[in-house]
């Protein structure tokens, strides 16, 4: 099979399985995402919670690892019980780390960005997610500084 059929399987399978969830549909076609895609509507969904707190002066996010079916749509609810702003991004470590280099020189990036949400100090935020494709994926907070500080976990897609 030529690299082109092959990648028109791989549309034909994603496409059929969108059609199976009548309604509801992606956010923005013009992005593509290694996890995934943010979509919008009514879909049977997996409901998430993930929790940003601070005990100590040491930031916390919880839990630390999910795993999915591969075109699950997972509704998360992301709570940021701390004092600072944060942000909740999906994406390849790889994607993450550039992200987090761009913020290092101009924050503004963030609001660019539909893979993830922003949270101001004691805000919550809903992203909705269909995860597309296998793989490790991961959810970091791109503030500078704060995915070293373990405010990071794994996705595992299977
Ligand atoms: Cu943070």
């Amino acid at each position: 099979m030529s690299r082109t059929v092959i990648a028109l399987v791989a549309i034909v399978a994603g496409t059929s399985f969108v059609d199976a969830a009548p309604r509801g549909s992606a956010v923005d076609s013009h992005y593509s995402y290694a996890a995934g895609q943010p979509v919008k509507g009514r879909w049977k969904s997996t409901p998430v919670a993930v929790v940003f707190s601070e005990q100590g002066g040491k930031l916390d996010i919880s839990p630390r690892q999910l795993k999915f079916k591969q075109g699950e749509v997972v509704k998360f609810s992301i709570r940021n019980n701390t004092a600072v702003k944060h942000e909740f991004v999906l994406g390849t470590e790889t994607e993450n780390l550039g992200h987090a280099e761009s913020m290092k020189i101009s924050s503004d990036l963030e609001h660019h960005e539909i893979n993830g949400r922003v949270m101001k100090p004691k805000t919550a935020a809903v992203l909705q997610w269909q995860f597309l494709n296998i793989g490790k994926f991961q959810f970091a907070c791109l503030v500078p500084g704060h995915a070293d500080k373990e405010m990071r976990g794994e996705v595992i897609v299977e």
